[in-house]
């Protein structure tokens, strides 16, 4: 006898058809990734060596552009692959509110090659990508920046979750530029839930009891980077050279 599998296995895309039995499930993988940015040779690299199965699922942490080579070429792969899903990042957000103020100053020098690459498909896919994406079973919340540790997660909005890095002397969300001394908001987050998260580049993933950065500078001359859930397994790829200085 078959046991139907319900929509409570799969909080992403909903019910797994009713053919599937459970013992499929565990084979599938859950597989996260840091910050693109433009990298569109290294995804390929990183989709060749992770070789995804039909039931797999991705998650990209955002920040799919800006800065590195190739923002249409990164955004139009991932919006057609299945079972993908993209969460807002910083970079999509400014470019989204250029969009709707049309107002210039808002742009970076370098967000404009970007407005110039991006495609209508590619603004739509944007301009829809969710902040948060919770997977209740394995207790696991991913995020493009992070959380403040003072607020329930689910409460943050988009300019918190986003763009935190570090948290200032007087608990307010912070780039590491604009607070120095700022503690890592990793370093503060106890859980529950785990989190996993980019925006914050660094050398290596950053592992704490509660948290997974997983932004390892690939536009920087770095690695792309993805974790397989709930194993945290890393699996990566170098920059095939240093966009950015
Ligand atoms: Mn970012």
């Amino acid at each position: 006898m078959n046991f139907a599998v319900t929509g409570a296995f799969s909080p992403i895309f909903g019910p797994h058809p009713a053919s599937r039995t459970r013992l499929p499930l565990f084979m599938s993988r859950i597989i996260v990734i840091g910050d693109v940015h433009g990298c569109y040779a290294e995804l390929l690299d990183l989709l060749d060596k992770l070789e995804p199965a039909k039931d797999d699922r991705l998650i990209f942490l955002g920040d799919l552009v800006n800065r590195g080579p190739d923002s249409h070429g990164v955004v139009s792969l991932v919006r057609s692959l299945p079972n993908t899903v993209c969460l807002m990042g910083n970079h999509e957000l400014r470019l989204l509110e250029y969009r709707k103020d049309r107002d210039p100053k808002i742009l970076k020098d370098y967000d404009w090659e970007t407005v110039r690459q991006l495609d209508e498909q590619d603004w739509r896919y944007i301009q829809d990508l969710p902040n948060t994406q919770n997977l209740p079973d394995i207790q696991t919340v991913c995020v493009h920046g992070g959380f403040l540790p003072s607020i329930p997660w689910f409460r943050q909005g988009a300019e918190i979750v986003t763009r935190i890095q570090v948290i200032d002397a007087d608990g307010k969300p912070r780039k590491r530029t604009e607070a120095p001394q700022g503690r890592y908001w990793a370093d503060e987050w106890e859980g529950p839930p785990f989190v996993v998260y980019g925006h914050t580049p660094r050398p290596d993933v950053y592992r704490r009891p509660w948290s997974l950065g997983l932004d390892t500078g690939c536009v920087y001359g770095g690695f792309l980077t993805a974790a397989i859930l709930p194993e945290r397994e890393i699996v990566q790829v170098p920059a095939h050279s240093r966009y950015v200085a």
